[in-house]
């Protein structure tokens, strides 16, 4: 018998939305049917969509809860419960590494000491990499990858407590591509920033907005462009998170091109805030400090035009939050950035909230909200980037799309022209004392969203219905590749030739 049946509503996939009409039946936890006329038991519960759209719950495949080296904000209880309350059903966050640590081992077992039985919704951890050594390349990640379902690594090229060489990178995708991992990259070019840091300190400009200067577009097109091709060099997929910028994009858009595997992701706030907001006038210079993110915000309307383009075109795979829950009003949040009363933007921490906000704000500018001669993106696209690509590339197999046997992972949103609201600190539910996106206007927001069939937050009663610790950790598969072909080799390279220098020991 159905625990639940689902009636009324759009059923919104990455292939178009169904004929209307049909119903959703749900049985422990899964989706067990969709079709007309489905029959409810005496014991069914009975959700009306009222002609709403339902999509697939969110997949938010880039947060930061409680990492060791970002002491304040959301811990996984608070940054799970925004992320029910906006839709997300799912979240990939990071483990981290510190530089001095050589094995994973007791990394892993201290976030998951501190996720486990706290999550609002289901959860899994990337490994980010910052002293990848020989033992934990063809030792612990094996196994790491094998028993604890983490499939997916994160290389920074910058900041000097994470960043690795271009060796180091070499050999850490090599790993990773033989092992069946994706590794993602965080890509800016380190001596760029660091040298115009210096100089801009020199000169006295050290308010928050001059981290927009710190960080130019060169340096993310620069290093996007090396890590391309260190990728191809030994046929590894990657992903390069948080893009920002039009160059960087042009390179990824000429490696998928050539077939190459090479995903990328854009966030929230590139494509709907600007650097200006860094000066935040009108509440004291430092305020700006709220917007520094890494990449930096860009300067111009343009910016943010272009990434839109990628949105539309296939060019971005997904599209996370980057949630990065760092206090603007903490000794060791933003403030951090102010030295002996003054401001340093180099000492500010970078991140900025937006788990909770991510799926409204897309969803606003998509065929779910406007007209299609008005929207940004299709309904189709937003599924796609939300959800539906973020699972297969991260190898969520039972997460990511309305069909039978899957997880009844859903978004039930409010009906056309209803559901409009104003993004507010005040509504939301994280452990951040601010939104960079308030005062904005969303034109609709999720009534329900369900987690395994359960009815975890309700609009309609304006909170979390679930349940901390309902959220359970997922082991993942190896994701799949999404764009291009494994294992391309670049033009000029002979028959075979990856196998002259390629370790013999390395798994296949
Ligand atoms: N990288 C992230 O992924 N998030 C926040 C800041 C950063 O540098
Ligand atoms: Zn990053
Ligand atoms: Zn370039
Ligand atoms: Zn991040």
């Amino acid at each position: 018998m159905l625990d639940t049946i689902i009636k009324n509503g759009l059923i919104a996939t990455e292939s178009g939305v169904l004929p209307a009409g049909q119903s959703i039946g749900i049985s422990d936890g899964k989706i067990s049917v969709i079709g007309y006329d489905i029959l409810e038991g005496p014991e069914t519960k009975v959700i009306d969509a009222q002609g709403a759209y339902i999509t697939p719950g969110g997949v938010d495949s880039h947060v930061h809860l409680a990492q060791r080296n970002a002491p304040t904000g959301d811990n996984w209880e608070t940054g799970t419960r925004s992320a029910v309350a906006g839709g997300t059903t799912t979240v990939l966050a990071f483990a981290s590494q510190t530089k001095e640590m050589e094995s994973l081992f007791p990394v892993l077992e201290d976030y998951h000491n501190k996720s486990r039985e706290q999550c609002y919704c289901d959860y899994g951890f990337h490994f980010i990499l910052t002293h990848p050594t020989k033992a934990i390349l063809n030792d612990e990640l094996p196994v790491i990858a094998k028993q604890e379902g983490i499939t997916s690594v994160k290389l920074y090229m910058t900041y000097e407590l994470y960043k690795l060489s271009d060796r180091q990178l070499l050999e850490t995708m090599l790993a990773c591509q033989s092992l069946g991992l994706t590794t993602m990259i965080h890509a800016e070019n380190s001596d760029i920033i660091e040298f115009l840091i210096q100089g801009l300190e020199r000169n006295g400009h050290t308010d928050p907005f001059f981290h927009a200067i710190a960080g130019p577009k060169i340096a993310e097109d620069e290093a996007s462009y090396r890590a391309i091709r260190l990728a191809e060099l030994v046929g590894a997929p990657v992903l390069l998170v948080h893009v920002s910028s039009d160059g960087a994009m042009k390179h990824i858009r000429d490696a998928q091109t050539r077939l190459l595997p090479i995903h990328a992701e854009t966030c929230p706030h590139y494509l709907f805030l600007l650097s200006e907001r860094l000066k935040a006038h009108e509440h004291g210079a430092f305020h700006g400090a709220k917007g520094v993110c890494s990449p930096p915000l860009r300067h111009h309307v343009e910016d943010l035009e272009g990434l839109w383009n990628g949105i539309a075109n296939d060019t971005f795979t997904v599209f996370s939050s980057d949630h990065a829950p760092t206090k603007y009003d903490h000794p060791q949040g933003k403030k951090a950035g102010i030295i002996n009363g003054i401001p340093k933007f180099s000492k500010i921490p970078k991140g900025i909230p937006g788990i909770e906000t991510r799926l409204s704000l897309l969803f606003s500018e998509s065929e779910g909200c406007l007209p299609p001669s008005q929207a940004r993106l299709s309904l189709e696209r937003f599924v796609q980037l939300t959800s539906g690509n973020p699972a297969r590339l991260y190898g969520l197999t039972s997460k990511g799309a309305i069909i039978p046997g899957l997880d009844a992972d859903l978004v039930i949103w409010h009906p056309q022209n209803q559901g409009e609201r104003i993004v507010s600190q005040n509504n939301l539910h994280h452990d951040v004392d601010y939104t960079p996106f308030e005062g904005m206007r969303v034109r609709n927001w999720p009534r329900f969203t369900i987690l395994r069939g359960e009815v975890v937050w309700n609009a309609d009663e304006n909170r979390v219905t679930g349940v901390k610790g309902f959220g359970k950790y997922l082991k993942r598969d190896s994701g799949r590749v999404l764009v291009g072909k494994l294992g391309r080799q670049p033009a000029g390279m002979i028959e075979g030739e990856r196998d002259l220098w390629r370790p013999k020991t390395v798994v296949q």
